[in-house]
């Protein structure tokens, strides 16, 4: 067999799949894993009589890749993606390309690419989303890392890609060093978004308004017919359908305690690092943690207690107010997601290209969607775009969804119904469309106490000013900061 396009170590499911999934695209694929036999088990299983080279060694691997050679790297993320690293580097010449596509932390990646670059190699950290049936069939691919490397991945890459229906590829060079796997995890704070939001909209369909599972049933597969047509919204349709032996739904008898990997909380950490308000993920993120407090919450239901939901008004008018406060929710996390990259480019120095980002996203991932195809448009008609709640499109959107979005919130409050997610989309919104918040006050207080100063609305920005509130304190103020 003639030498390999591209080397993947780490034959777990992804990684084999990957692999099958280049072959099958015309890439001859080399590989190998930690644990030998699973290399020979592959090639004499699942990639028997394909394209694949099996290695024993990585010196072996390393001797029969094309130059510049392009390694892969799909293994579990933290140490053992830097002892591979280490490994690979004198095994490697200049130009080749170490590549990690593993869910590691952007901030590993921007060490690592640093790290490799100075060795004289290139390196590529990317996102890969879609799971074990995307990493086969077409995953949305999020590459960052040294730009010079693009090139040498490009036509593996795309070529693998999901497409969408014009045969465009869910991948697209997302920018330097980390920045490739910060996308990636934005991704992953926002489904926990997506997936909280379907969730609260399910608990008032079935709590409020008393609806049967197969009314649920029917209404997600709408709801999929629709604007919201999404592989979450698909699967929840087809979950809420599925009986168990005794025929009853399978979902009544899943325990509600959520887990959870983390990813959603880098976002919302990284959200609270550059002073971007990602509130939808973070009480996803937070709803997750109090689910899980099972013991705790089944003890208080029975102390606790509050209103009874009763619904007497036009069913079926309340439920196209919940798929427009659900939709209306969902323009606010992506809002928001935006936001969050576009500061993270600011303090990483990325050139963020946000039309792309929401076209890998389109397909192929978790959140894919016909909504991330309006947010592509967005910024194909705005690249300067400054938030997405002023494109016109989604402007029009959330202002015709309004009053329902209001009935929503205001409907399964009253009714005692949680919804952290519908109702902190609604705040944000408020939040953000007001000229004029509360914190003149609380620059008062933080003055009051901390001598913090404050500025005025009759005086330019960048003037600050202290009172002596109390006629007690001096007139001494402490220096200002932010953090
Ligand atoms: P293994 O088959 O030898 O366990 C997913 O777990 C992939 O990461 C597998 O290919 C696994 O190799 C690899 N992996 C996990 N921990 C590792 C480590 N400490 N060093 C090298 N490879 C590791």
């Amino acid at each position: 067999m003639s030498k390999a396009d591209i080397g993947l170590i780490g034959l777990a499911v992804m990684g084999e799949n990957l692999v099958l999934n280049m072959e099958s695209h015309g890439f001859t694929v080399a590989v190998y894993n930690r644990t030998v036999e699973k290399v020979d088990n592959f090639v004499n299983g699942r990639g028997k009589g394909k394209n694949i080279i099996g290695t024993h060694s990585l010196e072996e691997l390393v001797a029969n890749l094309k130059k510049p050679r392009k390694v892969m790297l799909m293994v579990k993320a933290g140490k053992p993606v830097d002892d591979f690293i280490e490994l690979l580097i004198p095994l490697l010449e200049p130009g080749d390309v170490i590549i990690d596509g593993g869910n590691s932390h952007f901030p590993d990646t921007i060490r690592r690419t640093k790290y490799v670059e100075e060795k004289g190699l290139l390196y590529i950290g990317t996102g890969v989303s879609g799971g074990e049936e995307g990493a086969l069939r077409g995953p949305s691919i999020m590459p960052g890392g040294s730009p010079k490397a693009w090139e040498l991945v490009k036509p593996i890459f795309q070529a693998i890609a999901a497409k969408v229906s014009d045969g465009t590829p869910c991948c697209d060079w997302v920018g330097e060093n980390g920045a490739g796997h910060f996308v990636k995890m934005v991704h992953n704070g926002i489904e926990y978004g997506d997936m909280q939001l379907i969730c609260e909209t399910y608990q008032i369909m079935k709590d409020l308004l008393g609806l049967s599972y197969e009314e649920m049933h029917n209404i997600f597969k709408e709801w999929n017919e629709g604007e919201l047509e999404s592989y979450l919204i698909e699967i929840t349709r087809d979950i809420l359908a599925y009986k168990d032996d005794d025929g009853q739904p399978l979902v009544e008898k899943i325990l509600d305690a959520a887990g959870q990997k983390g990813t959603g909380k880098w976002t919302v950490i990284a959200s609270l690092d550059s002073g971007i308000p990602l509130t939808l993920i973070g009480e996803a993120v937070y709803a997750r943690s109090l689910s899980a407090l099972k013991a705790e919450r089944v003890y208080a239901s029975t102390i606790l207690h509050g209103p009874t939901p009763k619904f007497d008004g036009d069913k079926k008018q309340f439920i196209e107010d919940l798929r427009k406060a659900l939709y209306a929710s969902k323009i606010v996390s992506y809002a928001q997601g935006f936001m969050l990259m576009r500061q993270a480019a600011k303090d990483y120095g990325w050139n963020l290209n946000y039309g792309g980002i929401a076209l890998m996203w389109r397909g192929g991932c978790i959140i894919r969607s016909a909504f991330l195809g309006k947010i592509k448009e967005a910024f194909d008609n705005n690249p300067e775009l400054p938030n997405l709640l002023l494109d016109p499109f989604f402007k029009e959107k959330i202002l015709s969804s309004q009053e329902s979005w209001r009935r929503v919130v205001s409907t399964a409050i009253t009714n005692g119904i949680w919804i952290p997610a519908l109702s902190t989309a609604l705040n944000f919104f408020d939040g953000y469309r007001n000229g004029r918040l509360p914190a003149n006050l609380l620059q008062a207080q933080r003055d009051y106490f901390g001598a913090h100063t404050y500025e005025r609305v009759d005086r330019p920005r960048g003037e600050f000013f202290h009172t002596n509130w109390t006629g007690r304190g001096g007139t001494t103020s402490s220096t200002t900061y932010n953090v």
